[in-house]
């Protein structure tokens, strides 16, 4: 055979292996909008951590070139490229065949589940260019291909004194059509990446536009993870840190208590962020339970046979719990709550005996947490008095619904929809805008409270959260029932300004920490107000966004008039129909629980109790709290 003709049938085979992953990207990275798009980045990412969690990478680059492909440079081992048993070198068969990865058995700890670990053979297959570079015994090596066929031999190129992979590939459009790389999406993960890996050093730069730059290296791991995370809160003890291996399983947690309301909590399993809990999380709260139960007794703290619940102990709270699991089994929704059945009593037992042990050696600190705990237990009660009370009136299971809520005539929740808006004149005008039968509106007066600053029965009482909750019809946090929701389109419809913004994080936050279901179950939207109108002649068009606006200016609408749009008042209803409201032609911008947890974290921030740092955030981050806007 000739050595084209050769060639072409290896092509033919490459083909036939990565053809599956082509005809159903879903199937392998969950899906091709912004979460699969950028997921194919940390798919590269996750073999370079590998590399890392196995000694060898202290390094890790992220460039978002000019023409939107991205590179991913370690200094770890580099891909082998010698000869593998195939006859084909190992480089290609790792860019190549599913699952490759696994067959070198290099990893000390397998991700079975979930969408990681499909390996970079997928990433290669749905790009429309991909190089490799490999530096390795002393010489560099590279290999190109094109939606996941090689365009080359493996081609040793020169001598080095470097050692790693550079992976550089561009997603295919035919799959991901025009996406972007968005540079505060790769910031959050690969930040909390090198929060879970003490000590890696990971550079994330955008060579696009304004070329930010940043690196991300943390000695002090997952325990400076949470004291960022508490950065403008009043912490009331030193953050506390442990780690232990059990058996194959590694248990490693940091928790610091502050005086606020809620708890923060974040779990991770194979550096995987496990949004919907697990085995492990209920270990650990089951022995953070325990463990202050016998320490709150032990020190006089609780008469007779008190106990003090779950949810006391967790008020005010910061965790962040990591867990490395040989084989982890990955279920729930979105694949991210951890199964393991054996994990819960090994973290129990870990995470009891290591606390025991930190309550009894530092004695000022325990005091505070105990008090802390005290202090939640009685604000829970007071709470249940006064939810008590407001149930007496009825007000929360009657058929009463608030007075500004102009409630839509088809009582299907199905079909129903709840406009959440901002001001009674944006109210006022949604009101005339509305389609009657489906559309619900619930005009929303000034700054919603602050539901990081207030207890559960300030919370109570509010105005706005009341008729929320009426409106809804579900109860909320504890009492929380789904099947109760009035309407399974939530929308929240607020200006285009800066405190169009903070209600809609204030909103996001609210939803996240009392009514978070309706998240999960996709109930929640933004709506997408235009930011302009373009007008010419008789011609009205609107712009929503700059991009939009400046690419009608330099086409069909050179000249035209332009009004910008500071508030939802300033359209009247017909505009705000067409533009915002119609189900025919509006777009809505589903919330999904990243990005509730996202607000949630931006919020806490901001809205903290201490000053200073939320000045500081502000300045620092005045572009992400844009980026909510999206
Ligand atoms: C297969 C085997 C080994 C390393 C890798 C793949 C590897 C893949 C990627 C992808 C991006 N960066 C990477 N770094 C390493 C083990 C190598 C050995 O045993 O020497």
């Amino acid at each position: 055979m000739a050595p084209e003709e050769e060639y072409t049938a290896e092509q033919i085979q490459v083909l036939e292996g990565l053809e599956p992953v082509r005809k159903r990207p879903a199937m392998y990275i969950g899906d091709v909008g912004k979460r699969g798009f950028h997921h194919l980045v940390f798919e590269v990412l996750d073999n370079a951590i590998d590399e890392a969690l196995a000694g060898y990478c202290t390094d890790i680059g992220v460039v978002i070139n000019k023409d939107d492909s991205i590179s991913i440079a370690d200094n770890g081992r580099g891909i082998p490229t010698g000869m593998h048993k195939s006859g084909k070198s190992a480089l290609e068969v790792v860019m190549t065949v599913l699952h490759a990865g696994g067959k070198f058995e290099k990893k000390a700890y397998q991700v079975s589940g979930g969408l990681h670990g499909v390996g970079v053979s997928a990433v290669n297959a749905l790009s429309e260019q991909l190089d490799v570079e490999i530096h390795r015994d002393g010489k560099t090596y590279v290999q190109s291909y094109k939606r996941g066929a090689p365009t080359s031999e493996v081609k040793l190129v020169g001598e080095t004194k470097k050692r790693g992979t550079i992976v550089r590939f561009k997603p295919d459009h035919e799959i991901f059509g025009d996406q972007t790389f968005d540079y505060n999406y790769l910031r959050e993960h690969l930040m909390e990446l090198a929060y879970l890996n003490a000590g890696l050093k990971i550079l994330l730069k955008d060579e696009r536009g304004k070329g930010q730059v940043e690196t991300f290296h943390y000695e002090g791991g997952i325990k400076e993870f949470v004291e960022y995370l508490n950065k403008a809160r009043t912490k009331i003890q030193k953050p506390f840190y442990y780690k232990k291996k059990v058996g194959s399983t590694e248990v490693e947690y940091a928790v610091q208590y502050t005086d606020s309301y809620n708890e923060l909590m974040y779990s991770f399993v194979n550096d995987i962020k496990t949004i919907e809990g697990g085995t492990h999380v209920t270990g650990f709260k089951t022995a953070l339970t325990r463990a202050m139960n016998e320490y709150l007794k032990s020190g006089g703290y609780l008469k007779g046979d008190r106990r003090i619940s779950g949810n006391d102990v967790l008020e005010g709270l910061t965790v962040v719990l990591s867990l490395k699991v040989q084989e982890p089994q990955f279920e729930g929704q979105t694949k991210t709550k951890l199964g393991n059945s054996e994990i819960k009593g090994q973290v129990d037992r870990t995470v009891f005996e290591s606390l025991k042990t930190f309550l009894e050696e530092n004695p000022s600190d325990s005091r505070a947490i105990a008090n802390k705990i005290l202090k939640s237990m009685h604000a829970r009660e007071a709470a249940q008095k006064a939810k008590d009370l407001i149930r007496r009136k009825s007000v929360f299971e009657s058929s009463i619904l608030p007075g500004k809520l102009a409630d839509c005539t088809d009582s299907d929740p199905t079909k129903a929809e709840l406009y959440l808006v901002e001001g009674d004149s944006a109210g006022g005008s949604a009101k005339q805008a509305r389609d009657r039968k489906h559309q619900a509106i619930l005009p929303l007066r000034g700054k919603i409270l602050n539901v990081e600053k207030a207890p559960l029965h300030r919370a109570l009482a509010n105005e706005e959260i009341k008729s929320m909750v009426l409106a809804l019809g579900t109860g909320f946090r504890d009492d929380f029932n789904i099947s109760k929701l009035r309407y399974h389109k939530i929308v929240v419809m607020t200006d285009a300004d800066v405190d169009g913004s903070h209600i809609r994080t204030l909103l996001l936050t609210l939803f996240y920490r009392y009514f978070r279901p309706i998240i999960e179950q996709g109930y929640l939207y933004i709506a997408q107000p235009p930011l302009y109108k373009v007008k010419k002649g008789k011609t009205i068009v609107y712009a929503y966004s700059d991009d939009e606006l400046n690419m009608l200016l330099k086409g069909e609408m050179k000249g035209a008039e332009i009004q910008r749009y500071k508030g939802l008042g300033e359209m009247n209803p017909d505009q705000l129909w067409d533009t915002t409201m119609d189900p025919e032609t509006r777009t809505l911008k589903q919330v999904t629980i990243e990005d509730a947890m996202a607000a949630d974290e931006l919020f806490t921030i901001l809205m903290g109790v201490e000053v200073g740092p939320r000045r500081d955030f502000i300045q620092k981050h005045a572009a992400e709290v844009k980026n909510l806007d999206v």
